[in-house]
C-alpha cells in the first residue's frame, strides 16, 4: 500500500514554519530569518521513499493585508487550507493565540487531521508550556498537540512518524526524486532576498522584490544576473549605500550562500531599479509570480 498526501504548514508570522519545513525536508529550501513576513510564497518540499510521499508546503504567515502583495500572501496561506490532507498549524511559546482569529476559526472547522505544533519550547519551562497546551486545547479541541523545537530538531522525528500514519492511501503526486515545485531561479531570488532582510532595516526589505534576469548553469559554475526592485528612489539609495558598500556586502553574502546551495562557483551581478508601488500593482505582482490561484 502506497501513501501520499499534502502536508501543509500554516500559522502566524515568525512562529518558525520555514525552519520547520527545512528540518522536515532535510534541505534549506525556505528562507528563514528573525523578521516577520519572511516567506511570501507557497513553497513545496517533497520527501519520498519506497512506500510514501510527503508533499510539505511552507506558506506565508497569516496577516491582515495592507496592500495587494499581502492579499496574495494571505491567499497562498488560505490555499493551503483547501488542499491539505494533514494540516500542521504552527504556533510558538510567545505569540498570543487569539491573533488572526478568522483564520483560526477556519482551521477549527476542518475535518482533516490537524496537528497543533507548539514551537520554540527551548524558550520556555514545563509549567508555562502546560498552560499554553491547555489554552490551545480549548481553541482547537480536535487538534493533536505536539510541542517541538524546530531549531533544535526536537520532536521532529516523532512528528514525521505521526504524519506518515495520518497520510491517506494514494499514488505519488510527483516524481520520487523531485525535491520541490519551484525552479532554481526562485531559490536564487529568495537567497538574495534573505540577505536583504538581514542587512536592511524597517520598510526597505519589505519594499523589495528580486528578479533573476539571467541564469546559466555550467558544469562548475553558475552565471546569475539579478535585479532588485524597490518602490522609491530613496530606497534605491539605501540598497546601494555610500559608494556602493551596502550592495557589495549583500552581493558577497548572497554569493556565498548561493555557492553552498548549488555546490558550485557563482558569478553574481546585481542591479537596482525603481518600480513605483509594485506592491499594489496587480500586473507587476503577476509578473513577479504572485499567482495564488494557479
Ligand atoms: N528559539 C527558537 N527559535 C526558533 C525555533 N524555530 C524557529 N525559530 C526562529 O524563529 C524565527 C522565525 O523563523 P521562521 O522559520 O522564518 O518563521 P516563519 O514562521 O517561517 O516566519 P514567516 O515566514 O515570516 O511567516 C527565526 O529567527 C528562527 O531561527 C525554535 O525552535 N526555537
Ligand atoms: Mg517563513
Amino acid at each position: 500500500m502506497h501513501k501520499a498526501g499534502f502536508v501543509n504548514i500554516v500559522g502566524n508570522p515568525n512562529v518558525g514554519k520555514s525552519t520547520l519545513m527545512n528540518q522536515l525536508v532535510g534541505e534549506r529550501l525556505s528562507i528563514a530569518t528573525f523578521k516577520a513576513q519572511t516567506t511570501r510564497h507557497r513553497i513545496m518540499g517533497i520527501v519520498s521513499d519506497e512506500e510514501c510521499q510527503l508533499v510539505f508546503s511552507d506558506t506565508p504567515g497569516v496577516l491582515k493585508p495592507n496592500y495587494k502583495m499581502q492579499e496574495m500572501m494571505l491567499a497562498f496561506s488560505e490555499s493551503a487550507l483547501a488542499d491539505a490532507d494533514v494540516l500542521l498549524y504552527v504556533t510558538d511559546v510567545v505569540e498570543t493565540p487569539e491573533k488572526n482569529k478568522d483564520f483560526l476559526d477556519k482551521v477549527a472547522k476542518m475535518t482533516i487531521p490537524v496537528l497543533l505544533l507548539i514551537n520554540k519550547i527551548d524558550e520556555t519551562d514545563q509549567k508555562s508550556l502546560g498552560n499554553i497546551v491547555e489554552r490551545w486545547h480549548t481553541l482547537l479541541p480536535n487538534a493533536e498537540i505536539l510541542p517541538i523545537s524546530a531549531k533544535n530538531k526536537f520532536g521532529i522525528d516523532m512528528l514525521l512518524k505521526r504524519v506518515k500514519e495520518l497520510l491517506p492511501e494514494s499514488p505519488a503526486y510527483f516524481d520520487k526524486d523531485q525535491l520541490t515545485d519551484k525552479p532554481a531561479r526562485f531559490f536564487v531570488s529568495e537567497i538574495i532576498r534573505e540577505k536583504i532582510l538581514l542587512y536592511y532595516d524597517k520598510e526597505v526589505p519589505y519594499s523589495v522584490e528580486v528578479v533573476v534576469e539571467h541564469f546559466k548553469e555550467e558544469e562548475k559554475m553558475v552565471h546569475i544576473n539579478a535585479l532588485i526592485y524597490v518602490e522609491r528612489n530613496s530606497q534605491k539609495g539605501i540598497i546601494i549605500g555610500h559608494q556602493g558598500v551596502a550592495l557589495k556586502k549583500v552581493s558577497s553574502e548572497a554569493r556565498k550562500a548561493l555557492e553552498r546551495f548549488f555546490g558550485k562557483k557563482i558569478f553574481l551581478e546585481i542591479f537596482v531599479k525603481v518600480d513605483k508601488d509594485w506592491r499594489n500593482s496587480q500586473r507587476e505582482l503577476t509578473n513577479f509570480g504572485y499567482n495564488p490561484g494557479s
